[in-house]
């Protein structure tokens, strides 16, 4: 079992994408464990994007994602982290899968819409920057039906 953090990045939230994207992680079968509308803050986003400190874009970045509101979501499955990656498609969003997030509302780098972890040790990282223990709910096990919530 795997957990990942969602971001519906500022683009997203301002073109309505919310329910669009919320709907294509729950048809995947990953289960919202915690949600919640914020305002990221310079120092919360500097610490989510530090691996890009050094990157000619990191100023032009944290600019974006504090911006104006972002959907945070952290799910859990199985291989949510690639499940979810394949989901929101290709970073560049010109070269992104079509029927992928990106893939099928993105064109540009600078705004393409939905964040991702990318390893399940980052999942668990970043779940907790945005959420405490106290915002999570857990306790999804499988059974030949599916996904129950005990
Ligand atoms: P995020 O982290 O936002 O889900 O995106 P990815 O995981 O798909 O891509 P990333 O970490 O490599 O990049 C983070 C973020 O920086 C923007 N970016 C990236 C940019 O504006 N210019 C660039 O050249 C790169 C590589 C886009 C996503």
């Amino acid at each position: 079992m795997e957990r990942t953090l969602i971001l519906v990045k500022p683009d997203a939230m301002q073109r309505g994408l919310a329910g669009e994207i919320i709907k294509r992680f729950e048809q995947r079968g990953l289960k919202i464990i915690g949600m919640k509308l914020l305002q990221i803050s310079r120092e919360l986003a500097e610490r989510h994007y530090a691996v890009h400190r050094e990157r000619p874009f990191f100023g032009a970045l944290v600019d974006y994602i504090t911006s104006a509101p972002v959907l945070a979501i952290a799910l859990e499955g199985s291989d949510a982290v690639s499940a979810a990656r394949m989901t929101i498609g290709a970073t560049k969003p010109a070269e992104a899968a079509p029927g992928s997030i990106r893939g099928d509302y993105g064109l540009e780098i600078g705004r393409n819409l939905v964040h991702g972890s990318d390893s399940g040790e980052n999942g668990e990282i970043e779940v907790a920057n945005f959420f405490a223990a106290s915002e999570l709910r857990s306790g999804w096990s499988r059974d030949v039906d599916g996904w129950v919530f005990e």
